[in-house]
């Protein structure tokens, strides 16, 4: 009895969603029902929320398009601006290939950096500075939580994500072979402790773009909205393979995906791309941003949604980085290190050294808040600037690649 009650309560909740967001004129009819599937699914257990979400989408539609991320999609995208400027880590090199990747790795706020490198080695910058100027400065032996990582190949090109859901980031590595490895963080989120996880302790085992000569190139993201990572990698030739996570946030399962069911199937930069998943235009949704061997940078907007991707190539004057070029090997990796709310860019390059293109774009406002009513839209105002201001928070201070749309 009680689970059919359940049952009837999650239907309901699955419709009433999808009106409300319809009401909004946010998304198409697939989106909306999908979006509303798979959040129901998530909170199918938490009956006392789903039972708030009802009583709240009644009072306020937009709510509905705020909770199914679809709000993007009736906002305007701004596309960013970059511009070349002195280097916070500046002096700094790791030899050869350097390839970083933002994370805050110690708990403070802020910033810090992981580069890969030639030999397959891993580098680690401590950001000493602040959320609003960055000041990187290398640790070694007992003071870098990366100093035992290596691969033993040639290549490290690593990404960070929480892929166990405990609140800190573990890494990924792409191979020289086109494989990769995993590092679980059995520490903390303010004290990573790097352990590698071998056959059923790393979620990717088995996995590999095919490859001969592959480096690698991996990034995490939700890429289709319901509330796991998935990884996109690039591989030499400079196709993209696509593995989405089957499994849940904490547990997860990547299973590869080609032809159709790939969203980037098809797309080829000019070798060995190191692709980013990021909301580069701010619209809700996770863009690509990539490398190449050119050491210029390829812009990928998603003009589809938070759950269904669609992955549209932007050049010239609609590429945000378009004639920014590094020479060779350009690796990027992107975060808000001003502290300004948008994401600045950090790229390696052949020689092993770090440059930065700050993210110039205005800051637009944060939140709107319409004309205020009853009580009871004032409360859901209320909870719309709270919601706001967390994923504002997470865009922040989370990881560069943590997906917009993980957590509400
Ligand atoms: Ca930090
Ligand atoms: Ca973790
Ligand atoms: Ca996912
Ligand atoms: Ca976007």
């Amino acid at each position: 009895m009680r689970s059919i009650q359940r049952t009837n309560l999650q239907d309901t909740c699955v419709r009433t969603l999808a009106r409300a967001a319809q009401a909004e004129g946010a998304g198409s009819r697939h989106e909306r029902r999908s979006a509303a599937r798979r959040f129901v699914k998530r909170h199918r257990r938490n009956t006392s929320y789903l039972r708030w979400v009802l009583r709240s989408v009644a009072a306020s539609s937009a709510l509905a398009v705020t909770l199914l991320g679809l709000g993007a999609q009736t906002a305007s995208a701004a596309p960013p601006t970059f511009e070349a400027r002195p280097s916070p880590l500046a002096g700094e090199d790791v030899g050869d290939w350097s390839a970083p990747v933002l994370g805050d790795l110690d708990g403070d706020g802020d910033l810090d950096l992981i580069s890969g490198d030639y030999h397959s080695e891993a580098y680690y910058y401590e950001n000493t500075g602040s959320a609003t100027s960055p000041v990187f400065v290398e640790r070694t032996g007992a003071a870098s939580p990366v100093d035992a990582v290596t691969s033993g190949g040639y290549h490290s090109r690593f990404t960070l994500g929480d892929l166990d859901d405990d609140g800190d980031l573990d890494l990924v590595n792409g191979d020289y072979v086109g494989t990769f490895d995993y590092w679980e963080n059995t520490g903390s989120a303010a004290s990573p402790v790097f352990v590698q996880g071998f056959g059923a302790a790393n979620p990717f085992d088995g996995l590999s773009t095919g490859e001969y000569i592959a480096i690698a190139s991996p990034t995490l993201g939700d890429i289709d909205g319901d509330g796991d990572l998935d990884l996109v990698a690039g591989s030499y030739s400079g196709a993209f393979y696509y593995y989405e996570n089957t499994g849940s946030a904490a547990s997860p399962v990547f299973v590869q995906r080609t032809g159709a069911a790939n969203p980037l199937d098809g797309q080829i930069v000019l070798e060995i791309p190191a692709p980013r998943l990021v909301d580069l235009d701010g619209d809700g949704d996770l863009d690509l941003v990539v490398g190449q061997t050119g050491g210029i940078f390829s812009y990928y907007e998603n003009t589809g949604s938070a759950a269904s991707p669609v992955f549209v190539p932007r050049t010239g004057a609609a590429n945000p980085l378009d004639g920014e070029d590094v020479g060779i090997f350009s690796t990027p990796t992107l975060g808000d290190l001003d502290g300004d709310g948008d994401l600045d860019l950090i790229s390696g390059e052949r020689y092993g050294t770090f440059l930065y293109y700050e993210n110039t774009t205005p800051l637009p406002p944060v939140v709107v808040v319409p004309a205020l009513g009853t009580p009871a839209r004032i409360a859901m105002a209320m909870i719309m600037i709270m919601l706001a201001a967390a994923a504002r928070f997470s865009a922040l201070f989370g990881s560069s690649e943590r997906p917009v749309n993980e957590r509400i």
